[in-house]
């Protein structure tokens, strides 16, 4: 992780790093994210059909056992990924979640642009401020090809313009779906890894079959904290097999 990358992500808001990861490594974590998935889906049949598109917290899941999920914290706290995390928020960051996405049951369903923060209930004035300061990451990790996400660059930190604001709160005839003139589509091929800012405009691109695993970090502040589900981290027993500074 060179500075390069880091001043990439601040100044844009996103990384794409192409073969960042192997097949081995990609291999070790796939059959549990697998098992995970194929319980999800059985489990939450309806959910999926009436348009689910992502399952979350595997690490607390009944359908992993604890060593899979051992092996999942390891994943996560490998170096080269805390790297990357330290780069970009030196202050220190924590992990927050796991999540699946994968594309929706009905073919027809369309994406929607949003920025995460669009959920928490704040006011916009508020979200203004927040996102030139706060700091919420994916570690996008497709398991197949996919077109991925189509960003708009740049707004982590900065608000949207007037097309944009109207189409992500569906203002004035727009809908959440409809294209953006400063969209920026980043395809990803499997290897690769992509580090995006929730808090910036963004959309996935349903199709392919996609199936990514995501690693979500934010700044670890109070204000963060009460957003954390402390079952989805490790036990102190198993922090002592992962040296890590990120839970
Ligand atoms: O991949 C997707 O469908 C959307 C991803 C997304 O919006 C997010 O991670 O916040």
């Amino acid at each position: 992780m060179d500075k390069n990358t880091a001043t990439h992500y601040n100044d844009f808001g996103y990384i794409h790093s192409e073969n960042f990861f192997s097949d081995k490594e990609l291999q070790q974590i796939e059959v549990i994210i697998n098992k995970f998935h194929e319980n999800w889906l059985k489990e939450n049949e309806k959910d999926y059909q009436s348009g689910l598109i992502n399952s979350h917290s595997l690490t607390s899941s009944k359908f992993i056992s604890p060593e899979e999920r051992l092996e999942i914290f390891k994943f996560i706290a490998q170096d080269k990924i805390s790297k990357i995390i330290q780069a970009i928020i030196p202050e220190k960051a924590i992990f927050l979640n796991t999540q699946l996405f994968f594309d929706p049951f009905n073919k027809n369903q369309t994406n929607y642009w949003h920025r995460d923060i669009q959920y928490t209930g704040m006011s916009i004035d508020e979200q203004k401020e927040k996102i030139k300061t706060q700091n919420v990451l994916h570690f996008r990790i497709p398991l197949q090809p996919e077109l991925g996400i189509e960003l708009i660059p740049t707004t982590h930190k900065t608000w949207d313009v007037k097309e944009e604001e109207e189409t992500r709160l569906s203002l004035n005839g727009r809908k959440p779906s409809d294209s953006l003139h400063r969209g920026k589509t980043i395809s990803l091929h499997r290897g690769d890894l992509l580090v995006f800012s929730a808090n910036m405009i963004h959309r996935g691109l349903y199709g392919n079959d996609r199936f990514t695993f995501d690693i979500i970090f934010c700044d670890d502040t109070p204000e963060f904290k009460k957003f954390i589900d402390f079952k989805n981290h490790p036990t102190q027993e198993e922090l002592k097999s992962l040296n890590s500074e990120l839970f």
